[in-house]
């Protein structure tokens, strides 16, 4: 078991950097087929992980729409197996495949390492053509019209008995169109407000609303954020030290649950949380003067303060100091957090928070910017070559501490704790920031080729958390070419 969990995050390492490398050496890589874009886009577009598709109208009928799945025949401790590929059922042995009464079921068959092999369901009397040699692949399909759990397995003699056998699951009735009416919580990164320049001290009127949605957290799954304004993170929120920040805090009339905003920006009792406890309907406000330059998080502080915070209710204030920031090229928001659900990671369906899990911070989901794919398949960051780059980067947490690095690239400058009063340190790998708190990093893009955001306890990386940033230009071999240096 402890074997197969590292190889597969071994693998799925090697095809992200598969997926830069084949990047990186393309001139037009948005038309190249990375291994990780392709890894992306299985699970974006793995019909059995939505099958109603992101971009179906509410209401709009699927029902002829197959359900499909990817086996590839392999071997796992000694034994021949199906392997999954894509979606949820990615990189596992024998996975159960779950459908639903009425869906029309398609599964591949791709022969993963050479001998003959094939798929077969009794009960729907359906099987799969055999793939005879490494590489070939195989498609049927039928319709999963009596509800009830079956095997399948291949039906070459022996074969069964040595391991290649699965459960197909059909559920009763229709599948629930939860997940297609989840809304799109993401933030998008590139939502920063502009620079302050050189006013004077004012005072700033911000507005935050308390919303409470169905967000999708993955594909195929869903779960009921709370978020400042709808996405998650909140709004990134821009003033100069000595501004006056005037808050309306609003709880919106369909919330449950009471809300408040703590700015770690602010000076005085519970960074505003004391003043601004708002039941659902109505609105508070607080005001507090920016006293002291620096990247801040705020979020929610209602009991259970950690609930709040995991479901989505955190963001970041930057005070600039007087005179603002050095001009760069591109600015970037981008927050951490991890979601603490009943369900395993993958699982498909309306997703629930488990209390026993978030206080014994045994998080499932680690995500940037709201969800699985935020920053990799809706949002990907977008630099040119020799562009400088300054990400605003937070942790909403509420527990896990992140090492925050961009897998080939080094950061030219990191403001550590996010002080923009120190001088900050140079040449810098990764950056550790602990929940609650903040970076500012800078670096300057000089080779064309996606870069992956991740937290380098890379296990987080099997569990979500990824994002990318891709530099499109001209390539420069100086940096980086494969193969032995040129003379
Ligand atoms: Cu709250």
């Amino acid at each position: 078991m402890f074997l197969r969990k590292g190889l597969a995050i071994c693998a799925s390492l090697l095809l992200m950097a598969a997926g830069a490398k084949a990047e990186a050496m393309s001139h037009d890589h948005e038309g190249a087929p990375a291994a990780a874009a392709q890894a992306q886009k299985a699970r974006t577009s793995d019909p059995h992980a939505d099958p109603h598709g992101d971009a179906a109208a509410p209401g709009q009928s699927h029902l002829y729409t197959p359900v499909a799945f990817t086996l590839r025949s392999g071997i796992a401790d000694g034994r021949m197996v199906y392997i999954g590929v894509g979606g949820a059922i990615d990189g596992k042995v024998n996975p159960q495949l779950n459908v639903h009464e009425g869906e029309t079921v398609q599964i591949n068959l791709v022969n993963g390492e050479g001998a003959e092999h094939d798929v077969v369901v009794d009960q729907y009397a359906a099987r799969s053509d055999r793939v005879v040699a490494k590489g070939a692949s195989s498609v049927f399909s039928f319709v999963a019209d009596k509800a009830g759990e079956f095997a399948y397995y291949c039906s070459v003699p022996g074969h069964r008995a040595a391991g290649m056998e699965g459960r197909l699951v059909v559920a009763a009735g229709p599948r629930s169109k939860e997940t297609s009416d989840a809304a799109d919580i993401t933030r998008d990164p590139s939502e920063v407000p502009p620079p302050i320049g050189t006013r004077q001290p004012q005072v700033v009127r911000v507005d935050l609303e308390t919303v409470e949605l169905k967000g999708r957290l993955d594909n195929g799954a869903s779960y009921t954020y709370w978020t400042f304004n709808g996405k998650v993170p909140g709004p990134m929120l821009r003033v100069r030290v000595g501004d006056t920040v005037e808050t309306h805090l609003k709880n919106a009339s369909e919330s449950v649950m009471v809300h408040s905003v703590d700015f770690h920006a602010a000076t005085g009792p519970g960074g505003g949380a004391a003043f601004t406890q708002t039941e659902p309907g109505k609105e508070t406000v607080v005001t507090f003067k920016a006293l002291a330059p620096g990247l801040y998080v705020y979020h929610c502080a209602t009991p259970s303060v950690a609930h709040h915070i995991t479901s989505g209710m955190y963001g970041l204030i930057l005070v600039e100091p007087e005179g603002g920031l050095p001009q760069v090229d591109r600015e970037f928001y981008v927050m951490q957090s991890e979601l603490y659900t009943a369900k395993p990671f993958g699982s498909i369906g309306e997703q629930e928070l488990d209390y026993d899990k978030l206080i014994s911070e045994k998080a499932e989901y680690f995500l940037f910017n709201g969800a699985v794919g935020a920053l990799t398949a809706t949002h990907p960051l977008r630099a040119r070559p020799g562009e400088t780059v300054r990400i605003y980067f937070g942790v909403g947490g509420p527990n896990y501490t992140s090492t925050f690095h961009v897998i080939g690239e080094i950061f030219d400058r990191v403001y550590q704790g996010a002080s923009l009063t120190s001088p900050p340190i140079t040449n810098v790998q990764g950056a550790t920031v602990g929940p609650g708190t903040a970076t500012v990093l800078e670096f300057k893009v000089d080779r064309p080729g996606r870069y992956i955001l991740v937290d380098h306890a890379l296990s987080r990386a099997e569990r979500g958390l990824a994002g990318f940033l891709i530099v499109d230009g001209p390539k420069d071999d100086e940096l980086m070419h494969a193969g032995p240096a040129r003379k």
